[in-house]
C-alpha cells in the first residue's frame, strides 16, 4: 500500500475547474432567493443573466449547466444538420466534447491548425465553401479565447475584428467559446464587451477561473436566446430552483474576477522556473494567462510515470497529449503552494 499525502496537503493543478466554493460563496448560496427557472421565476438567475448580458454588451443571456452545453446549444441554435463549422484544430469543441456537435446537431466540423490557438482571417477565408449542392453549407466560425489546449493563449482582438468582417461578408455567424474570456480581459485590460461586440454570440464559464461550482452563460440577441432557451430544454438543461447555483455565479463575478491576475503571476513564475529544469520544455511566449503546458519529450521520462510520481508527492497535473503535461493555476492555489509544487517537480526531474 502506498502512502499518499493527506488530501489537504495536495496541490491540485489539474484544472481551474477543481476549486471549491469558499465560505463566503456558500453564504451567498444560503441566502439566495429562488423560484422555478423553467417558468422564468427565479430572481437570482434573472439577475445573473442580466449582469452577464450587460458585461458582454449583449441583449440577453441564458444560464446553462456547463460550458459544453453552452457550446452545443449555440451550435444547434444556429445551424441545420449537414452544415459546417470552421474552428481551430485544438479547440475544445473539436477535441473535448465527445463528438457532440455531430451527435446532437448533425454538424460537420472543419478544423484548421492554428498557431498558439490563433487562426487567421486568410486561413478561414480559404475554407469557406462556395454555394454548391455538393458542399456542406459553411455556417459558423467558432473561436476560443483564451485557448485551452494552446496553453491559455489570448486571441488578438485585431485578428478577431478581421474575422468578424469576413464572417459578415459571407453571411456566417461568429461564435466565441469564451469559457476563459475572463482571463483574457484581466491579462489585456480589454473589457468583456469589446471582445463580445465582434461575435454574434458568446459563452462564458463561471466554474473555471472564477471559482463557482457550476454554470456557464450564453449571450446574444433576443432571437438567438429565445431559440437557445428551447434547445436548453431539449438537452435537459432547464433547471428549477437554480438560483442556489446562480448566486454562486454572481458572487464569483463580483469577487473573483479581478484576482485572476494572481493566477497569471503564479503561472508565469511556475513556467519560468520549470523551464530551467532538465528535460522540460515550455514555450514561454505562450504563457499569457493561468495555464502552462510542459513538453517532457527530452526528459527520458514518460507522461504517465511523471504524473504518478508527482501524485505520490502530492501534486496533481493532467496529461496533455503523448509528451505533454498541463498545469493550471487557480483560486485554490497560493504562491506558497506554487513554490512547494516547484520543489516536487525538481525532485522528479533532477533526481
Ligand atoms: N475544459 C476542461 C476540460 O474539459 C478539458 C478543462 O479542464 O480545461 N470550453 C473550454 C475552452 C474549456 O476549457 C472547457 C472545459 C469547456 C469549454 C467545457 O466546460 P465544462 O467542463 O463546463 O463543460
Amino acid at each position: 500500500m502506498r502512502n499518499y499525502p493527506e488530501r489537504s496537503s495536495v496541490i491540485d493543478l489539474r484544472s481551474d475547474t477543481v476549486t471549491k466554493p469558499s465560505l463566503a460563496m456558500r453564504e451567498a448560496i444560503f441566502k439566495a432567493e429562488v423560484g422555478d427557472d423553467v417558468f422564468g421565476d427565479d430572481p437570482t438567475v434573472v439577475k445573473l443573466e442580466m449582469i452577464i448580458a450587460d458585461l458582454l454588451g449583449k441583449e440577453y443571456a441564458l444560464f446553462v449547466p456547463s460550458g459544453t452545453m453552452a457550446n452545443q446549444i449555440a451550435l444547434r441554435s444556429l445551424t441545420q444538420p449537414g452544415d459546417e463549422v470552421i474552428l481551430e484544430k485544438d479547440s475544445h469543441i473539436f477535441n473535448y466534447e465527445a463528438g457532440s456537435a455531430s451527435a446532437l446537431s448533425g454538424l460537420q466540423l472543419l478544423p484548421i491548425k492554428g498557431k498558439r490557438g490563433v487562426i487567421t482571417k486568410e486561413q478561414i477565408e480559404a475554407e469557406i465553401r462556395p454555394e454548391d449542392i455538393h458542399h456542406p453549407r459553411s455556417k459558423i466560425i467558432s473561436l476560443e479565447n483564451t485557448h485551452n489546449r494552446a496553453g491559455g493563449t489570448i486571441f488578438p482582438l485585431d485578428e478577431i475584428k478581421r474575422i468578424f468582417k469576413l464572417a459578415k461578408e459571407n453571411n456566417l455567424k461568429l461564435y466565441l467559446d469564451g469559457a476563459r474570456l475572463w482571463n483574457a480581459v484581466i491579462a489585456t485590460g480589454i473589457p468583456l464587451h469589446k471582445w463580445a461586440k465582434n461575435f454574434h454570440s458568446v459563452s462564458v464559464c463561471l466554474s473555471k477561473g472564477l471559482g463557482a461550482p457550476i454554470g456557464s452563460v450564453l449571450a446574444g440577441d433576443e432571437e438567438f436566446i429565445k431559440k437557445a432557451r428551447r434547445i436548453r430544454k431539449m438537452y435537459g438543461g432547464g433547471m428549477r430552483q437554480v438560483g442556489i447555483i446562480a448566486s454562486a455565479g454572481i458572487y464569483a463575478v463580483e469577487n473573483n474576477f479581478n484576482r485572476l491576475i494572481e493566477d497569471h503571476r503564479n503561472a508565469k513564475l511556475l513556467a519560468e522556473r520549470l523551464s530551467e529544469l532538465k528535460g522540460i520544455k515550455i514555450d514561454l511566449e505562450s504563457v499569457h494567462t493561468n495555464i502552462v503546458v510542459l513538453d517532457i519529450s527530452e526528459s527520458g521520462k514518460d507522461v504517465p510515470s511523471v504524473i504518478k510520481e508527482l501524485k505520490e508527492k502530492g501534486v496533481l497535473v493532467v496529461p496533455f497529449g503523448k509528451t505533454k503535461i498541463r498545469v493550471v493555476c487557480h483560486l485554490d492555489v497560493t504562491r506558497d503552494d506554487i513554490l512547494r509544487a516547484l520543489e516536487k517537480f525538481k525532485e522528479v526531474f533532477e533526481s
